[in-house]
């Protein structure tokens, strides 16, 4: 299995050449922005040039929205490389870009859904090769290390740290996370600010996402983040925070029995991992704490934690929301997230509350 995994990637890296027309597509938050900067910086130096398309979707999924298959099509995509989402939650997804393309490779660290791999379509996930539980294992890292078995990366160990930082890992990599702080000349606390300013333009400026993928890539070290343009919107973002931050103080509500943490909150920012971070490493990380945005549309979006993995909080979600029309959730054991339709609310707590006994 190890050697399979491992031996898999190899031969698809080595499969890409300089004639290959590459897609990368990658997640939002400070993992997915990470691991594709990595991974473009990776194919920039593996084929002497850079991708020749780089997607940011519009919105968070683990599938590949048209519009993103209608740029693949025009562009004659014939790789196309997914990071830091499982886009093998949505198999009819990955079939359709496994028809357009003449590889797909999904390096990811989410659960395995068992897709069938084939000579087209190739995933790799922690779990396939390593003993670090997935979840431990963010993308970023991922990469980064998979990536530097064919080119030398090591100007990026710090991108790396800040995308497992992102993803809550600190303590399971804080050797790899002092050294590359003190390779690129900065301190821990500089990069978590950087993980707080990629995480700022997600909440904020989304838009942005695009380019400060690139800005980041072509970055000598932490402090041009710590100095662009970019950090301005950590201000508006501390603000937003503290301010629903008192608000869950006043209105949550603790389920003692089930050990939940459950709240409520209308927000136009997309604010809720930011918030249920914070609220998580705070306060309860032995509950499981769910958070329920309310953005004024016809579907909420919910984000759960559970840090001593004694719930499985992806399962835990997944199970909630099944057979609810325009719902969807997944993720990680100890961090997860989904949406359904606001009118499924009542039902899905009441899932939940029952799953939780
Ligand atoms: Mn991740």
């Amino acid at each position: 299995m190890q050697t399979d995994a491992l031996s898999g990637f190899d031969s698809a890296v080595k499969a890409i050449s300089k004639s290959s027309r590459v897609a990368l597509i990658h997640d939002l938050d400070a993992d997915g922005i990470s691991s594709g900067a990595i991974t473009y910086n990776a194919l920039r130096v593996l084929r002497g040039k850079k991708p020749e398309l780089l997607i940011t979707q519009t919105h968070k999924t683990t599938q590949i929205l048209p519009q993103s298959m209608k740029k693949i099509r025009s562009k004659k995509i014939d790789v196309a490389i997914i990071v830091d989402f499982a886009l093998d939650q949505s198999p009819q997804s990955l079939k359709e870009l496994g028809q357009v393309c003449k590889t797909v490779l999904v390096i990811d660290h989410h659960k395995d859904y068992g897709y069938p791999q084939n000579e087209r379509t190739f995933i790799i996930k922690p779990q396939h090769f390593s003993q670090v539980e997935p979840s431990k294992y963010p993308t970023s890292k991922l990469v980064f290390d998979l990536f530097s078995r064919h080119v030398d990366l090591s100007a990026y160990c710090w991108i790396a740290s800040i995308g497992l930082m992102g993803d809550n890992q600190l303590g399971q990599w804080r050797d790899f996370v002092g050294e590359s702080a003190k390779a690129s000349a900065s301190s821990v606390e500089q990069l978590s600010k950087c993980v707080d300013i990629i995480t700022a333009i997600e909440t904020l400026a989304p838009k942005k996402l695009n380019e400060l993928l690139l800005f980041i890539a072509s970055s000598t070290g932490p402090q041009k983040i710590l100095a662009s343009k970019y950090a301005g919107y950590l201000k508006t973002m501390d603000k937003k925070l503290d301010s629903l931050f008192e608000k869950f103080k006043k209105e949550k509500e603790i389920l003692e029995k089930q050990g939940l943490v459950w709240f409520e909150y209308k927000s136009k920012d997309n604010i809720k991992s930011a918030l249920i971070n914070k609220i998580s490493n705070e306060l309860y990380p032995g509950l499981t704490v769910i958070c329920v945005q309310d953005s004024g549309k016809n579907t909420v979006s919910f984000s759960a934690r559970r840090q001593d993995f004694k719930v499985k909080a992806n399962e835990l979600l997944e199970n909630a929301v099944r057979g609810f029309e325009n719902a969807g959730a997944g993720g990680h054991v100890p961090a997860a997230a989904g949406k359904i339709m606001k009118k499924d609310l009542s039902e899905f707590k009441a899932r939940v509350i029952e799953l939780l006994g």
